[in-house]
């Protein structure tokens, strides 16, 4: 299996969406998706059916240098960079999924490989115990988080139980430790030895030797190992419904470790739909919409906007959508937007193409991981960066800050 942390920062994250059936995540999938659709020169091809790419959405720095770009690996719209992220739609998930149940193991592996997570619940309560569309107010938001969260913990315990040999006999090797007995096992589900180091210490383990963690210790240990491998945020959707402001509230009060967002995934799919059909003018992320050919539409056209303003804009101020996948990229995975150029003068690349290209580089990568992500040739004569604000040269060990404009000096040639 590949791992989340071994493949090349140059290819997308991933996200996964997950949560109960009927919560609303095909809906969120197809308006994070609409965009891309626009766009032929995306330079990733999804691998499932169900994946799709949707955008991380920055200020572009072409206004600050003042100059037009002339993107080619993303997009930009009004000032706004949309960059690639791979988002998948996981069916719905039932009860006993850890042991197999249903697409149980394959929604499990593919929810592990996932860079981070979009929890969605229905936040109206129109979902029943059984998963059948009932009223607003009927079923139970809180529950329903938690019975999914379960799951996915239950299965990260047994993935370890089945390797308790193993990780036994590892973690007495010389030069091991739990950590990387751990991180060797569970790797391919996104595990790092600091998320180990972190989670031992939560569930207080520090002192106590690896054979005689109890069952208990287990528990605690992997729910902890969850939550730091796998950064999650919550989306309260269906906001538009009655009893979901409540349950909004409630969603927060009680989940105190999670960003929550509030969302109308129909109402932004909705919006893309009208945008694409020119009847609208829609930045995805705006607080405001803008009707462009007002006899163009339909009465339910005009009552679906007329919704959308008073019950949507009105009390959230946006849709929430594009807003949650730009804090679950900036902020929780805590991605940096990097502009590499090969003319620092005149910010082209060797096409000629203004500002082109913009990388995700997790907080923390250095110029070398960026001269490796544009292309492995570059990092191998690298020299240093240039700084195109400053001109000062950046070493290779220089951490990368957001919106920063680089040129990579490097001794090879780029093909
Ligand atoms: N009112 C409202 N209904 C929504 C919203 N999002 C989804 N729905 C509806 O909820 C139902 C289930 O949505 P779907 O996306 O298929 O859920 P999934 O099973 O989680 O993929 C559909 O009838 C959607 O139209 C929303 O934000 N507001
Ligand atoms: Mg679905």
């Amino acid at each position: 299996m590949e791992s989340a942390s071994e493949r090349s920062s140059a290819s997308p994250i991933r996200i996964g969406l997950i949560g109960k059936t009927n919560a609303g995540k095909t809906t969120l999938f197809n308006s994070m998706t609409l965009l891309a659709g626009e766009v032929s020169n995306y330079p990733f091809t999804t691998k499932t059916p169900e994946s799709g790419i949707a955008s991380a959405v920055t200020p572009c720095v072409h206004k600050e240098f003042g100059v037009t770009d002339s993107p080619a690996n993303s997009k930009c719209d009004d000032g706004w960079r949309f960059i690639p992220v791979e988002v998948t739609d996981l069916p719905g998930l039932i009860k006993g999924a850890w042991m197999g149940k249903g697409l149980g193991n394959q929604f499990l592996s593919v929810a592990a490989q996932s860079d981070a997570l979009l929890h969605v619940v229905d936040a109206s309560g129109s979902v029943d115990k059984d998963g059948k569309i009932s009223e607003p107010g009927t079923g139970d938001p809180m529950a329903d988080f938690a019975d999914v969260e379960l799951e996915l913990v239950l299965w990260y315990t047994k993935l370890f139980t089945q390797n308790l040999p193993k990780l036994s006999k590892l973690s007495k090797t010389p030069g091991y430790g739990i950590p990387s007995a751990v991180e060797e096992v569970m790797q391919g589900i996104g595990v790092r030895k600091e998320h180990v180091v972190m989670a031992i210490k939560d569930a207080i383990l520090g002192d106590k030797a690896f054979d005689s963690w109890n069952e208990k210790d287990i528990q605690t240990f992997c729910w902890s190992l969850r939550e730091y491998s796998k950064p999650t945020l919550l989306i309260a959707n269906k906001m538009d419904l009655p009893f979901a402001a409540e349950n909004f509230k409630n969603l927060r009060e009680k989940f105190k470790g999670l960003i929550v967002v509030p969302t109308s995934g129909e109402a932004e799919l909705t919006l893309r739909r009208a945008e694409a059909k020119r009847l609208i003018r829609y930045v995805p992320g705006e607080e405001r919409f803008e009707i462009l050919k007002p006899q163009d539409l339909n009465d339910a056209q005009r009552s679906a906007l007329a919704y959308i303003k008073r019950k949507v804009f009105g009390e959230y101020l946006r849709t929430g959508v594009q807003f949650a996948l730009n804090i679950e990229v900036f902020k929780l995975l805590k991605m940096n937007a990097i502009y590499p150029v090969a003319d620092a003068e005149k910010l082209t690349d060797k096409h000629g193409r203004v500002l082109p290209d913009v990388f995700l580089m997790p907080s923390g990568s250095t110029v070398e991981e960026l001269a490796k992500a544009v292309h492995s040739d570059l990092a191998r004569g690298l020299v240093y960066a240039v700084d195109v604000r400053t001109g000062l040269h950046l070493p290779s060990n220089y951490m990368l800050r957001d919106r920063d404009v680089l040129s990579i000096v490097s001794t090879a040639k780029r093909s």
